[in-house]
């Protein structure tokens, strides 16, 4: 009989709870709601290479339903999960323009929901993991739906930030500024089981960077000459090995599990880079912070960002808190509001 414990996400959730006196259920039942989207949308992600059977997106399926592309269905799933529980009073999605306010036809509630529902998805058809990521904060206006101030939060002020990751196994990885969890879906009882407690990201790392270097000609000169010691053969401790998946909740996973640091800078033909600071880089900048690692624009922290609009690009530096003071060091000086040195030219 070994002597290990079946904990459900949902448990554990539950415990989390009872460590916040001031927390209300219904914190908790965002999360549990949340884990029962990414169970229906990993269903449907790992029966996606039965296309042929099931239909390509935006055609009929043998049934004669229209397949919905993933990341429609994606969005519809968490959108759906969430639209009636009365625990959130608005959402923002990195699919939709504009910020959402739950409809007048259903209880609003205290909590706003921020999510990238399938990032990486033009990865699906070569079967690469894919991953949702999601950001949960308290609603600030005095909006019974909620405004877009709501949705304009900076990362700090956070209450729960996650991802779920579409792999050889599905996993779901979150914070509530108590530790990093893990859970793996056991699909034979649609249960997510705790199986990575309390996740700290290793310092000294793995020898991983993480970055697309296609785009080496176009970054600052400190970049390049950053990215040419990583590899340097002849460093002490030998060059570090590349590792670049292309999918964004994949190589964060990698760098939490193994150490390392994933870059994605600006460059001079996108000065600010292109992944989101509401729907990306806070919620994995809140995880990696909460793993011991750190993670900036190469400046400045990324969760002390103030956003300027819900769309907002933003350079991204994460993993090892080593790893990113070298690289922040390299581009210039840590510190400071205003934009960072990973945009470029700064
Ligand atoms: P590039 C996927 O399209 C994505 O949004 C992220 O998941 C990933 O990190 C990034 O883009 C990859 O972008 O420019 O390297 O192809």
């Amino acid at each position: 009989m070994n002597d290990t414990h079946i904990i459900t996400i949902e448990r554990h959730i539950i415990e989390e709870e009872r460590r916040h006196p001031e927390a209300r259920g219904a914190f908790s039942n965002v999360l549990s709601d949340l884990a029962l989207a990414a169970k229906v949308i990993s269903r449907q992600v790992n029966m996606a290479g039965l296309v042929d059977i099931l239909g390509r997106a935006g055609h009929r399926n043998v049934q004669g339903e229209d397949v919905q592309k993933l990341d429609v269905f994606a969005q519809d799933v968490i959108w759906r999960a969430m639209d009636h529980t009365g625990h959130l009073c608005c959402m923002a999605s990195e699919e939709v323009e504009e910020f959402m306010p739950i409809p007048d036809k259903f209880p609003a509630g205290d909590y706003v929901l921020l999510f990238d529902p399938l990032d990486g998805s033009s990865n699906i058809d070569v079967n690469v993991s894919i991953g949702t990521i999601f950001s949960i904060h308290r609603k600030v206006s005095k909006s019974e739906r909620g405004a877009e101030e709501d949705c304009l939060q900076p990362g700090h002020r956070q209450m729960a930030a996650g991802y779920v990751l579409y792999g050889s196994s599905t996993m779901m990885v979150y914070t509530t500024g108590e530790g990093v969890h893990g859970f793996t879906l056991d699909p034979s009882i649609g249960e997510f089981i705790l199986s990575h407690e309390n996740i700290r990201i290793p310092d000294p790392p793995s020898r991983y960077y993480s970055v697309n270097e296609a785009y080496f000609s176009r970054w600052t000169p400190e970049m390049q000459a950053h990215v040419a010691r990583l590899k340097d053969p002849d460093r002490e401790e030998g060059g570090f090995s590349s590792r670049y998946i292309g999918s964004l909740v994949a190589d964060a996973h990698r760098t939490l599990m193994r150490g390392g640091l994933f870059m994605y800078p600006g460059d001079r033909l996108n000065p600010r880079g292109k992944l989101r600071l509401q729907y990306e880089a806070n919620p994995l900048a809140f995880i990696v912070e909460q793993a011991g690692g750190r993670a900036s624009d190469g400046r400045t922290r990324i969760l002390d960002r103030e956003p300027d609009h819900l769309h907002e690009r933003i350079p991204l530096f994460l993993g090892s808190d080593s790893m990113v003071r070298d690289v922040e060091a390299a581009l210039g000086k840590m510190g400071g509001f205003g934009p960072g040195a990973g945009v470029y030219g700064r």
